[in-house]
């Protein structure tokens, strides 16, 4: 049995045999089942939209079944009006901590978008997953997707084997390769400067005015000697009333 096909039966065991049959029976079509990341770096939150460009073989898609890989446990697939979307959830062999330190102990294995009237060949639809992405950078995540149709189904769960080009898969199963972490998880970069940007105009608004005559330093100033005032008064205050 050839890799992909290992590949396939490993990866997609729930998937029976009429996947592994459309893999032989897969003519190369224009654009396939694919994912586009909004982002790849380590650890960051990124949408990755789910793309269904035409059906099996023609006919129309009726449900669109992605294997989340192993490396992801948590995942939160965005609503779309023309399907039901659901998830299986599966126990952890071993509990593990998430990115904010609480262990789970379940994962999501499938997000399942089941089409309210079939998809028409010809026509396209696109799912957004909302998740992290692991801190794993340079691994290649592999989404194997089983397309099912009125008439058959399309397993794109294919894996390329070592050294071996991916364009000459016929169902290739979508993957995302995670790169460096950019330090700019979770938007803290994009967070940081607002706030720094916040801060130096706190602070340099004695400035501006110092371009208009310098009234308000003076009045910081003032107000600094106040609080200092309060301070040595109510130590004084706490002072006084030890003795008494
Ligand atoms: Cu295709």
């Amino acid at each position: 049995m050839s890799h992909h096909l290992r590949t396939a039966a490993r990866l997609g065991a729930p998937l029976g045999a009429a996947a592994l049959l459309t893999l032989g029976l897969a003519g190369s079509a224009s654009a396939h089942v694919t994912i586009t990341p909004s982002d790849t770096a380590a650890g960051a939150y990124a949408i990755l939209t789910v793309s269904n460009p035409h059906g099996c073989e023609g006919s129309p898609t009726t449900k669109v079944t992605i294997q989340m890989p192993e490396e992801i446990n948590a995942v939160t697939p965005t609503r779309n009006p023309l399907y039901d979307v659901t998830k299986t959830v599966e126990k952890l062999d071993t509990p593990v901590k998430d990115a904010h330190g609480n262990e789970i102990t379940e994962r999501v294995g499938t997000v399942v978008y089941t089409a309210k009237t079939p998809l028409l060949d010809g026509y396209r639809d696109a799912f957004d997953l909302s998740l992290q992405l692991p801190d794993t950078p340079g691994e290649t995540l592999v989404f194997p997707i089983i397309q099912t149709c009125e008439t058959g189904e399309s397993a794109w769960v294919e894996v390329p084997a070592e050294g071996q080009d991916p364009e000459e898969l016929e169902r290739p199963a979508p993957t995302v390769t995670i790169t460096e972490a950019t330090g700019d998880e979770h938007g803290a970069g994009a967070e940081e400067s607002a706030a720094e940007a916040d801060g130096a105009e706190a602070a340099s608004p004695a400035a501006d005015s110092d371009d208009d005559g310098g009234s308000d330093g003076l009045a910081y100033a003032g107000l600094g000697a106040g609080v200092l005032g309060i301070l040595v008064g109510g130590a004084a205050l706490a002072r006084g009333r030890r003795t008494s």
